[in-house]
């Protein structure tokens, strides 16, 4: 079997975005491959931020993979900062990586682009990341389209490590989700729906109220055309709330198309609200369940101990090639 694995970054509650880009991925992966699911808080602090607590935030993330259906006998699940040889092992790895190759990663240009300081780690936060999969002998890394070009740099820093020291790492395939999946942002539908944005009308997250939620959903951006029509470039906010309605009930877009053709955005609008607060709720109320309990101690205490057993075998044949005095 195959061997796949995937983590979000514990930087908010996740969004309706990673819920269907990321976490509905995850799912229907975890019967298919061996998979690894973990909290990349060390990645979190690549972009400092106030008013942020990583240790709530990650402990709500576990608690949120758990109540969306990711099952702890299918996945070993853990916390990439309790595991100590992810970041040595990046060390090693940017020591067989450019600046020129970070310089051009195009988050990296974009999360740095008009600020004067920004730090270190966030350039060298893809070689963490290729840290991340290269430790494990990842075959399958699922990831939104965004994340895509870090895969290629963890595959391409492998095939160099590999070249100058004898094959040591295998060669990690990203797995795009549909193209499809992309959630905007339900205020500037020009935008893709951010954990880290600004304005939180335009972000479903997953421990939203139902209200919150509908009344978002109620006022997200639309254009003064009033048909249902799926049309990205000229009808971004009705297309991404029909992405939405899709991801969740499983329909075409033609059936939507099709299912609301007498409607007008208001009845639309409502529809999508009522199926999304559907399925939060039965994800909140699950959430509720797993928060407090020493369900999430017991399954990351097991997730560590078998990830750092297999860490500390890859970064020991490592320092074996390279020649580290031991
Ligand atoms: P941040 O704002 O902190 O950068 P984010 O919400 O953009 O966070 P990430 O943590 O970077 O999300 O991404 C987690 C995963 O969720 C990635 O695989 C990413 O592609 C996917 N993802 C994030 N946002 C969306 C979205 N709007 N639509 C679909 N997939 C998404
Ligand atoms: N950068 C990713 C999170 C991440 C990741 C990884 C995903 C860190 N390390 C390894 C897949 C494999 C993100 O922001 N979603």
């Amino acid at each position: 079997m195959k061997r796949m694995l995937t983590g979000l970054q514990p930087t908010g509650v996740i969004t309706l975005g990673n819920y269907i880009g990321a976490i509905k991925q995850m799912i229907k992966n975890q019967d298919k491959y061996e998979s690894y699911i973990f909290v990349a808080d060390l990645h979190a602090i690549t972009v400092p931020k106030e008013d942020f607590n990583l240790k709530e935030n990650t402990r709500s993330l576990i608690a949120l993979y758990l109540a969306c259906g990711i099952d702890p006998k299918k996945n070993t699940i853990f916390v990439q900062s309790q595991n100590e040889y992810h970041a040595n092992l990046s060390w090693v790895l940017e020591c067989n990586t450019y600046f020129g190759e970070l310089s051009r990663m195009h988050q990296f240009k974009e999360k740095s682009k008009g600020k004067e300081n920004f730090t270190a780690g966030l350039l060298t936060y893809p070689v963490l990341m290729a840290s991340d999969i290269l430790i494990y002998d990842t075959d399958i890394v699922p990831v939104g389209m965004d994340q895509k070009q870090h895969v290629e740099l963890a595959r391409d820093v492998a095939e160099r490590f590999n070249n100058k020291f004898g094959k040591t790492f295998v060669i990690p395939e990203p797995l795009i989700s549909d193209v499809g999946t992309k959630i905007m942002d339900l205020v500037d539908p020009t935008k893709k729906m951010s954990k880290s944005s600004e304005n939180q009308n335009g972000v479903i997250r997953l421990l939203d109220s139902s209200d919150e939620i509908r009344k978002k959903i109620i006022k997200a951006t639309t254009d003064s055309d009033s048909k249902v029509k799926f049309d990205k470039d000229k009808k971004p906010g009705i297309s991404n709330l029909i992405n939405i309605y899709k991801s969740l009930t499983g329909k075409e877009i033609e059936e939507i198309e099709e299912e609301f053709k007498d409607s007008n955005y208001g009845q639309f609008k409502k529809a999508v609200a009522d199926t999304v607060v559907k399925e939060i709720e039965e994800i909140q109320k699950r959430y509720k369940e797993y928060i407090d309990s020493d369900i999430i101690d017991i399954i990351l205490e097991e997730g560590l101990k078998k990830t750092r057993l297999m860490a500390k075998a890859k970064l020991d044949a490592v320092k074996r090639k390279i020649g580290f005095y031991n």
